[in-house]
């Protein structure tokens, strides 16, 4: 890649890095980007727009843009050059800029709106279309497209989408925003970042925003216009007369390899956001998948004890209590009768066992139920005036959520966590259904966005929790990064494998209920999140062999991809009961590797079938049957001639070539260590892999 040239006339500009060309018109107020070495224009027609809370929009489609040249920038990304566009207006309108820069070093153009109030009285603005209505081009028609759909939340789904088919309807606002368009035949929304890859030009587009602390995002596809729209949330909030306001900004990149562009989108927003994702990966117990909310000291320390006399066997750092410990959702420094020896007494014998100790909270809800609740009823966002906003109905009551614009409800967050990790001793907070701190209700401060809030709350968590664990769970993914240690990425797992009483036909609807497949599907969609963003919690792995619904098959499934993730490993079993053969599965996932395969077929299915690990000395190599029958699946193999070892079945599967044949059970898998024959982990008589990822060096 090379230095980034601008070229202007008066009819245009250009700017150039060799891989990207971005060319504005002027006369139409609107841009395309175009692949420099083949000269393909894969957006064309882009045009740039915002909304006012008035219901006025003022785009750049039809008015002019004005050039107020080109500007070098030099930041996170490297070096480069910027040009900013004004969009031209006879009438005394405020003015929309829009800045589009490229890069020396990377192949995408990253742009931000702007609006400037030059009137005398104050703007409200409603959202950015910092593309707007963008029409895309892959080289075949959108009937062979596959759009990324990317959940608002942790447990909102994420898969790949067939473009032939329709979307799938997401409600908020536990796994929604509460910006969603009215459904309708051939659009397709996500959050925060998309992919969009016809299977077959095998060409596509990554799309998405690399700044996320003040607007929450969203992109959307119309199939049938074959346009991409990217909008930016500033939910109202005043620019006040001779003020000005940005979007967040958005990366554009045109690709042939979309797994490598998402994880080079990942790397960027971890950059930009200020992500400092850890080498460590936790591993740990947690209550809830086996005592869920009738759990008792007595069972804390139960699986201590097992915990503590399997120490070498099972090397895990957290004892993670769950939810069940509290007087009531909000009411988090009492704990009710089931712990009557207080939180602190039992942070203390996991301590004296050589263990952290890990605390679930949802410390943005108050339930109706709650003292705290009684105590403070205006903490709750509204949902109409006088009304408090239902964030869920979850035990047995209606949950509110938190006003994080008040100071009140800032301060007494911190005093929360500052007993829990200070003064009790907890080393890590599990903070869960924390996207009701960014659900779309009316809160004190009207000048505060959704993001905005939800920061200051999860802002306040974080400083008063210190250097302990912070792990985010049923967190909105953009306005997370940056301020937590790890983030669950999908639903809650659960000891059966679809949602109970599930037939297929309704499948689709339920993506975001308790299951091991709906867990697996985001773990394994997600992977390009894990140690750029944070490091990724897919869910527990549920082991045992008896009190469950899983299958010995779903369960070495589940553990595979747990591996395969390369992110946090905590069980959720009564220890005391796994038999030999489970404890050892589970242990095959200590130590962590902790890196993420790739989905190889992302874009070819629902739920991807192969992932794939370069382990630097020999490759992990996973194939998965999500059908109900069993199936023959031959998998292509990375090294020409190759030494297979099946991690499961503890068989060496001698030298192959290319390919191998699998014969997989319905919901199983087949987990491989492939070697390249005649490479230094290859040589040699005999060969033994104590741990998935680290296959003993050769004797
Ligand atoms: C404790 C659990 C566990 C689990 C979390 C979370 O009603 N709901 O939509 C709903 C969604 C998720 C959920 C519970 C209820 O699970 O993910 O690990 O901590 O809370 O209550």
């Amino acid at each position: 890649m090379s230095e980034v040239r601008i070229t202007e006339d008066a009819s245009g500009a250009a700017l150039t890095n060799g891989r990207l060309t971005v060319a504005v018109h002027l006369n139409k107020g609107v841009f395309s980007i175009i692949e420099a070495g083949s000269g393909r224009a894969v957006v064309t027609n882009a045009a740039t727009a915002v909304s006012l809370s008035s219901g006025r929009t003022l785009t750049s489609r039809g008015a002019r843009f004005v050039s107020e040249g080109s500007t070098p920038v030099e930041n996170r990304l490297g070096r480069g050059l910027s040009v900013t566009l004004q969009r031209e207006s006879e009438e005394p309108e405020p003015v929309l800029r829009l800045t589009i820069a490229l890069y020396e070093d990377h192949p995408f153009a990253v742009i931000q709106a702007e609006l400037i109030n030059t009137g005398p009285s104050a703007l409200r603005v409603g959202v950015f279309q910092v593309l707007d209505d963008a029409a895309i081009d892959l080289g075949a028609p959108p009937s062979t497209w596959r759009f990324y759909k990317q959940g608002w939340q942790s447990w909102s789904p994420t898969l790949v989408l067939d473009c032939a088919g329709e979307d799938v309807p997401m409600a908020a606002p536990v796994i929604a925003p509460g910006a969603q368009p009215e459904a309708r035949g051939g659009l397709f929304v996500s959050e925060l970042m998309t992919a969009i890859f016809s299977s077959e030009s095998k060409r596509g587009l990554v799309a998405g925003f690399i700044t996320t602390a003040d607007q929450l995002s969203q992109l959307r596809l119309d199939r049938e216009q074959h346009t991409v729209t990217a909008s930016s949330y500033a939910d109202g909030i005043t620019i006040p007369p001779g003020g000005r306001l940005s979007s967040e900004i958005l990366l554009l990149e045109p690709t042939t390899s979309p797994l490598v562009s998402m994880e080079r989108y990942g790397d960027v927003l971890g950059w930009m956001m200020e992500a400092t994702p850890t080498e460590e990966i936790a591993t740990g117990w947690c209550s809830w998948y086996y005592y869920w909310q009738g759990v008792r000291e007595e069972h804390i320390i139960a699986n201590l004890e097992e915990l503590a006399s399997r120490r070498a066997e099972l090397p895990l750092e957290y004892v993670q209590i769950d939810d069940g410990y509290q007087a009531e959702i909000g009411d988090w420094l009492t704990a009710n009768e089931k712990f009557s020896h207080g939180m602190e007494w039992l942070v203390d014998r996991i301590h004296e066992r050589g263990f952290k100790a890990g605390l679930w909270l949802a410390p943005f809800l108050m339930g109706a139920r709650s003292q705290l609740y009684r105590e403070h009823p205006d903490w709750a966002v509204q949902y109409r005036p006088g009304r408090p906003y239902i964030a869920i109905q979850n035990w047995g009551q209606d949950c509110y959520a938190l006003d994080l614009t008040r100071t009140e409800v800032i301060k007494w967050l911190g005093d929360v966590f500052r007993t829990v990790c200070g003064e009790w001793g907890f080393d890590y907070v599990k903070v869960d259904f924390i996207y009701a701190g960014a659900v779309n209700g009316i809160r004190y401060d009207p000048n505060v966005t959704r993001a905005q809030a939800y920061r200051r709350g999860l802002k306040a968590i974080r400083d008063a929790a210190r250097d302990r664990f912070v792990l985010a769970c049923g967190n909105p993914i953009g306005p997370s990064i940056g301020l937590v240690d790890g983030a669950r990425v999908g639903p809650d797992v659960a000891p059966y494998w679809r949602p109970a009483a599930s037939p297929r036909d309704v499948e689709r609807n339920r993506m975001s209920e308790p299951s091991a497949l709906n867990s697996i599907r985001n773990s394994v969609t997600r992977w390009w999140m894990h140690g750029r963003l944070w490091q990724s919690d897919p869910d527990c792995l549920l082991a045992r062999d008896s009190e469950t619904g899983l299958t010995t098959d779903e369960v070495r499934t589940l553990a595979t991809v747990i591996a395969m993730s390369g992110g946090m490993v905590l069980d959720s079993d009564d220890l005391t009961l796994l038999s030999d053969e489970r404890r050892e599965w589970l242990a095959t996932l200590l130590p962590t590797f902790g890196r993420a395969a790739q989905p190889l077929d992302l874009f070819d299915t629902e739920v991807p079938t192969i992932l794939r690990l370069d382990c630097g000395t020999h490759f992990m190599i996973a194939v998965f049957n999500w059908n109900d029958e069993p199936a023959s699946v031959r998998a292509s193999l990375p090294a020409e001639s190759s030494r297979v070892f099946d991690v499961w079945n503890k068989i060496d599967l001698a030298v192959k070539r290319d390919a191998i044949d699998l014969e997989l059970p319905p919901h199983g898998c087949s987990l491989l260590a492939v070697t390249p024959e005649g490479s230094e982990a290859a040589a040699g008589e005999s060969r033994s892999y104590p741990a998935l990822f680290f296959p003993q060096p050769v004797i």
